[in-house]
This record gives C-alpha cells, structure tokens and sequence, in this order.
C-alpha cells in the first residue's frame, strides 16, 4: 500500500513514521510513505501557500492553485490509475475509527491533504477531496499528526504489516471491548502482586478472566462500546454484576 502525503511539513511525516512496526513495514516495503511539500509546487518567486481571507478575520487560507499543482503531479507519477481516495484532516470531518482503518487499509493508495493556518480554500477541497475525517474533537495547528495518526492505524490493517505475534490486540477492539490488564516480571512490584490467576496455568481460567476484566474496563470508561459487543450468557450475567454493584458506590 502507498500513502501520498501532502504537506508543508514532510520531514515530520516520513521522520514520525520510520520507527517501530510501520518504520519496519516501509523498510519491507510491504507499506511507503511519500511526503510531499505543497511549496514545491508553488510559482511566485517568494513561495507563497497562503492568502488573506475573502471576507476578513484572523489569519491566513491555504490557496488552491499549490495544493492542486501537487495533487497533480502525483496522480501523474500514479499513470492511469482511477482517481485516488483524497483524505482531508479536519475537525469537520466524520470521527475515525477502527472500521474505518479497515475500510481504507482495503485501498492500493491513499492521499492525504494536510492543512494548516485557518484552514484551505474550500474550492479544492470539492475538486480533489473524497473524504473529510477527524481524528477526534479538539483543534491541532496542522493536518499532520492527524495524518500520521490514520496511516499507523491503517497501515497495521494491510497483511504482513503484523506478525502472528502481533495481531492478537487489534481482534480484541475490533470485539468493541477494551483491552485487559498486561503484566510481566517480577512477580512482587512495589508490594503489588500479579493477579493470582495469571500464574495458575490454567488457560480456560486466565482466558474468563481476562475477558471479565475487559468488560469491566469497557463499563467502567466506555460503557456505549458495550452496545455493539458480543457476550456469552455468563459474561452478560457477569455485567449485570457489576452494574448493580456500581450503583451501590454511588
Ligand atoms: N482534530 N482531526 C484535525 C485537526 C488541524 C487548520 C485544518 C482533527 O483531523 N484533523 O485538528 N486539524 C486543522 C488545522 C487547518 C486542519
């Protein structure tokens, strides 16, 4: 899978994406990730990528003709391919989630429009975008992190980007229930012990209660997830449980 990036910052791109599982995926080369800096491909001698808002009020708007001259060049390194999904990072846009990263990790490429100052001039948004997304409900000073945020959740959606090893996580949120508590060595840590259970050997037992831990977690910080999991008979029982004793703290 390719990911086009478009952007004033690209060293902060490719920089923050060379680390970890997706730093290894693009050195397989099972993933890229191309950068792109919009003032490239501007034309006046002082590289604008900005204008005075129509209208009036604060700050500056990220003009077409730049962004539209980099889309450009990149749809014509592409040859022709049909017409790409264009991403465009805002809080405007629809919330991303993991069904989402799925979606989009289905896709050969994907573009990516990073904006910033007070925004972009909405014309090339409708000439090029193809999906307006939110990483979630605050305001960033650029389209960037947001950009780096989608393509890591993505890209561990294309096969071969996880090992075995790997991929048990992302199965158990796509259960829409959080994840259970981890531990490792030693045993003893600052007079707290590792749960008794987990070092039983008794799978059957270690497996129902890490699945009640995970529903307690996800009724405890994200209840509205519980609509959408699916429950065994003794671990609806066992919510009812813990519904009712939630109560009685209060
Ligand atoms: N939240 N989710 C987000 C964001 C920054 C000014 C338009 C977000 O995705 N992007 O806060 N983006 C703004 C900065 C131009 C994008």
């Amino acid at each position: 899978m390719k990911f086009y990036v478009m952007t004033l910052f690209p060293e902060m791109i490719t920089g923050g994406l060379s680390y970890s599982i997706l730093g290894r995926a693009i050195k397989s080369g099972i993933v890229s990730v191309e950068a792109v800096n919009i003032r490239d491909f501007t034309e006046d001698k002082h590289k604008h990528v900005d204008d005075y808002p129509y209208g009036g009020g604060a700050g500056m708007v990220m003009s077409c003709e730049p962004i539209e001259r980099t889309y450009r060049h990149l749809c014509e390194k592409r040859r022709l391919r049909s017409r790409p999904r264009v991403i465009y990072l805002t809080p405007q846009g629809r919330v991303f989630d993991q069904t989402m990263a799925k979606e989009f990790a289905q896709e050969e490429d994907l573009f990516f429009l990073c904006g910033h100052y007070e925004g972009v001039d909405e014309r090339v948004l409708d000439a090029i975008v193809t999906d307006r997304v939110s990483i979630g409900d605050y305001v960033l000073s650029g389209g960037e992190l947001a950009s780096m945020v989608m393509i890591d959740a993505i890209a561990r959606m294309v096969p071969g980007v996880l090992t075995n090893e790997e991929s048990g996580s992302t199965e158990s949120f796509e259960g829409n229930l959080l994840e259970y508590p981890q531990y490792t060595r030693p045993e003893v840590w600052q007079g707290q012990r590792v749960p008794e259970v987990l070092l039983s050997g008794h799978h059957a037992k270690i497996e129902e209660w890490r699945r009640q831990q995970s529903i307690l977690r996800t009724w405890e910080t994200r209840p509205e997830l519980l609509d959408g999991a699916e429950l065994s008979k003794k671990e609806r029982k066992f919510l009812e449980e813990i519904k009712k004793n939630s109560g009685a703290e209060m």
